[in-house]
């Protein structure tokens, strides 16, 4: 009877803060690009653990931080599946509180990686109050769940070991693939810059902004930050673009003007799919 009286009856209605180190992490992972694979196979595989627009919530523990995970996309389905397929299960195991937004570039004007991105980070903040945005390119499957998905005392560089690099960095400065900014951190180098259309550099200037705001950059290990690039060629209306480089050697005098202060888009469509929130574009791109 004494026993009795220690405790509850009942489970208490007043969760936890989830723990800094979630436990049910494996480690290393395998992945392999199954072009038999669909996305209602992993609809059938998720969709129980999912709500409506991709998110997901601990049910035994109140998450620390809010998480968007933001895509730039154009006309890669093939990639969203794998990359739904290997993500929603990491994410859920790391126990976060996190949304999946997929941001298409509508038409067939000139890709712009970084200006998608800031429409996604306005869009997902007009859904949920989320305190970090995790900015993921489409292709790239981390193969260590130890690499969490959640924001730091800096701005995080994530994909530091990729397989097209060899598992190493391919430069000390580099920024690319994925990586997370607190709410805070993102406003302080007022957003990503828009003008960067074509491929290359965004990212180097996304870096040079961190540091001209006086952050560092944070990253995992070489082990566990480990990537896998699903391979593909290169996409229509996304040429390496030889002005980015002069661009780059602006940044400090550009920064305040060209980002979220300055950013301009529509609106087309918002869609909610089970395994993310898709919402289509219009960033009046060069054609
Ligand atoms: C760099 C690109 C990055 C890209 C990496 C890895 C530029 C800037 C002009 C020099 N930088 O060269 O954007 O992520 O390669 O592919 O193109």
């Amino acid at each position: 009877s004494h026993e009795e009286t220690r405790r509850p009856p009942t489970k208490s209605k007043t969760l936890g803060r989830c723990p800094d180190t979630p436990p049910t992490l494996v480690g290393p992972l395998h992945v392999e690009f199954d072009s038999q694979r669909t996305l209602d196979d992993v609809r059938e595989m998720i969709s129980s653990s999912l709500r409506e627009g991709g998110r997901y919530k601990p049910p035994d523990c109140v998450a620390q931080q809010k998480v968007a995970i933001i895509i730039a996309f154009r006309n890669r389905h093939e990639h969203l599946t794998h990359w739904l397929y290997y993500l929603h299960p990491i994410l859920i195991r790391q126990q976060l509180d996190y949304t999946v937004y997929v941001i298409n570039q509508d038409g067939e004007g000139v890709f712009n990686r970084a200006k998608l991105m800031n429409a996604g980070y306005v869009e997902a903040m007009k859904q949920y109050d989320h305190d970090c945005f995790v900015f993921s390119d489409i292709d790239l499957v981390p193969l260590d769940d130890r690499n969490l998905y959640r924001c730091f005392d800096n701005p995080r560089h994530l994909a530091v070991a990729m397989d097209k690099f060899n598992f190493h960095l391919p430069y000390k400065t580099y920024f690319g693939g994925v990586s997370s900014l607190s709410k805070g951190q993102y406003l302080k180098i007022n957003g990503f810059p828009n003008t960067f259309w074509g491929w290359g550099g965004e990212d180097d200037d996304i870096y040079n902004r961190i540091i001209f705001r006086g952050m560092s950059i944070s990253r995992p290990d070489s082990v566990t930050g480990k990537y896998r690039m699903i391979k593909h060629k290169r996409d229509l209306h996304n040429e390496e673009n030889p002005k980015n480089a002069g661009k780059l050697r602006q940044t400090k005098q550009t920064m305040n003007k060209d980002g979220l202060s300055s950013l301009k888009y529509t609106v087309k469509e918002i869609k909610k799919d089970i395994l993310y929130t898709f919402i289509n574009v219009d960033i009046e791109a060069p054609l």
